[in-house]
């Protein structure tokens, strides 16, 4: 349980307190995904070449991002690339539950683990990234 402050005449209610970790939450989505429809001028929600070229740090890692190699970059991609360049440790392209520091992966860590196997791989991953 957090302290509560001496000179604060009312505890801030753990409701309230979620829906501002909420609102903090989606400010800073927000701008990335907003970026991300910007540069999807054809919206059909992934970006080719000449549309990533208006957010560079997808268009100078383009190949890398484009795992299934289809020549487009979907929103689920960059969010397996920066989950596993972020939090990938051991750089074996998949996260073991002690390497995830997002709150959301580990809290539903099993469930997204699908086949079992203590982690999550690149298709496991790019399935949480839809929840
Ligand atoms: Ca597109
Ligand atoms: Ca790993
Ligand atoms: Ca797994």
């Amino acid at each position: 349980m957090s302290v509560i402050e001496k000179n604060t005449a009312r505890p801030i209610p753990s409701k309230v307190k979620a829906v501002l970790a909420l609102i903090v939450l989606l400010m800073l989505m927000v701008p990335w995904a907003m970026d991300f429809r910007r540069a999807d001028r054809d919206n059909d929600g992934a970006l080719d070449i000449n549309e990533a070229r208006l957010r560079p740090e997808v268009y100078k890692k383009f190949e890398l991002m484009d795992r299934n190699n289809d020549g487009l970059v979907h929103q689920a991609e960059i969010f397996v690339h920066k989950m596993l360049e972020s939090q990938d440790v051991d750089r074996d392209v998949k996260l073991s539950k002690n390497e995830v520091k997002n709150r959301r992966l580990s809290k539903r860590f099993a469930e997204y683990d699908m086949d079992g196997d203590g982690f999550l791989d690149e298709g496991e991953l790019a399935l949480a990234s839809d929840h």
